[in-house]
Parts: structure tokens; sequence; C-alpha cells
């Protein structure tokens, strides 16, 4: 019986690329170099500021909600490379760094993006995800329109790198390059709402290729996810959601 997956994105392999076609374009990484290790003695605080400092994290983290109403107001081009920066200090494994993070300001590129994504989108809402999926979604009311890809001030398009290309053309091994990528877009997200942001993970299904070739990106790169990112609009709503509580999400062994 074939399974049925409609979330499952046609290309994004989600895997660590094992299936290596010729063995001779592929080398060790870091073959020749051999690496220091050196002290590391970070910041470290006294109980009741370990405490505290947890609490002020939790409350700005738990005010962060996903927006779909962005304003168009510009957005300072530092503040986003910052971001950025701090994305990309992310773990990942064996320390490929296999992230790319594009950042589309360019309003003809905006609306290239939205055009290809709201046709994917119609397809997958009215065929692939099927009547339940889109149940699922209602209440949500999240649709194929997407007038935020035209609005917000910058989109920013994370793709995971399935393997290196060295400087000598020879490919090299990501390690879990999705599960680091991810890690990476969720430091990304504390980011954004650490300075004021906001943003919707959408994750537009089937577009990767067609946006990979708009945004002229390598073969090796795959998009993960798609954040727009801006202040939120004036009169921007978003749905009456409840977190877990620390009961529901925890257990102490
Ligand atoms: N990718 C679609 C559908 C979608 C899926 C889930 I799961 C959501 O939580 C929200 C939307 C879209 O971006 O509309």
């Amino acid at each position: 019986k074939k399974e049925f997956r409609p979330w499952a994105d046609q290309d994004l392999q989600d895997d660590t690329e094992i299936t290596r076609g010729d063995d001779d374009e592929w080398v060790e990484n870091n073959e020749e170099e051999d690496l220091a290790h050196v002290p590391y003695s970070p910041q470290r605080y006294p109980e009741e500021t370990m405490l505290q400092r947890a609490k002020d994290f939790y409350s700005l983290m738990s005010q962060r909600r996903s927006v779909r109403f962005i304003s168009p107001e510009p957005v300072p081009r530092e503040v986003i490379d910052k971001v950025i920066l701090t994305a990309g200090t992310a773990p990942s494994g064996a320390h490929t760094e296999p992230w790319t993070f594009v950042v589309v300001s360019d309003l003809d590129t905006k609306h290239k993006i939205r055009l290809i994504v709201e046709e994917e989108e119609e397809v997958n809402y009215r065929q692939r995800m099927g009547d339940k999926w889109v149940h699922d979604l209602a209440r949500l009311r999240t649709n194929w329109i997407k007038e935020y890809l035209d609005v917000a001030p910058y989109l920013i398009l994370i793709f995971k790198q399935t393997y290196g290309i060295l400087p000598n053309g020879k490919k090299k091994t990501h390690y879990y390059n999705e599960i680091s990528v991810s890690i990476s877009c969720g430091i990304l997200l504390a980011s954004l709402q650490n300075v004021g942001l906001v943003t919707v993970t959408s994750t537009p299904l089937n577009c990767g290729p067609q946006l990979r070739l708009l945004l002229k990106r390598p073969a090796n790169e795959k998009l993960l996810m798609l954040l727009p990112v801006g202040y939120p609009a004036a009169d921007a709503t978003v749905p009456d959601l409840k977190r877990k509580n620390l009961e529901e999400i925890m257990v102490a062994i």
C-alpha cells in the first residue's frame, strides 16, 4: 500500500545523502588540517541571576507568535545581518555549517517568489494536502494567498546544503544537514523575537526547485524554510492559541 504523506516535500531529501554516485568525487572532510583545541570558560552566573535570566528569556520567547500580517515599514539592514550571523552560530554535524540564508528585499524578486509560492500552494491546498489536513488548518485561517511575500521588507529563504563543494570541486559530506539547519532556524526565530521583529515559519511545499533556480542557488542546496520578516502590521491578528504547560511537555525521572 502506497504511503500517503502529502507533507513530505518531493525534493527535500531529509536524510544525510548516503547514495554517493561517483566515489572519487568525494573526499574526507578536513583531510589535511590538524585542529587545535583551546581553553573555554564562558560566563558563569550566580544562581539567582540564572533563575532571573531563565524567567526573562522565557517571558520574551513566550510572546513569540507566528504572524501572517507584516508591515511594509523598512527594517534596518544591519539588524537582519546580525540576526543571520547569530543563526550561523548553531551547532552542525562535524561543524560543516551546511546553511545558506538568502535575504531578499528586491521588490521584483519578492513578487516572483510570491507568484511561484501561490501557484504551488494553491495546488497543495486544493489537491495534494487532502481534506483532513486542510480541515486541521482551517482554524488558523491560513490559505494559499500569501500577501506577506510582497509586503514584508525582507524574505529570508533558508537552504540546507545537502553536501559541500570544496574549492577543488570535490564533494564533502554534510552530516545531519537537515537537523543542523533546523537548529539554526530555531536560533534565527529567537533572534528575531529578541529584536522585536515577527515572522511565520513557512515551508512552501514543492516550491524548492523553482525558488532555487530563481535565486540562482546551486544544485546541492534545498529550500528548507521561508521566513517573511518585518514589524507586525498595526492591525495584525493571531489565533488565540494556548501552549502546553510544563507538566504536559516534561517528564522528570
Ligand atoms: N505550507 C502551507 C500549509 C501549512 C501547513 C501547516 I502544518 C501550517 O501550520 C500552516 C500552513 C502554507 O504555508 O500555507
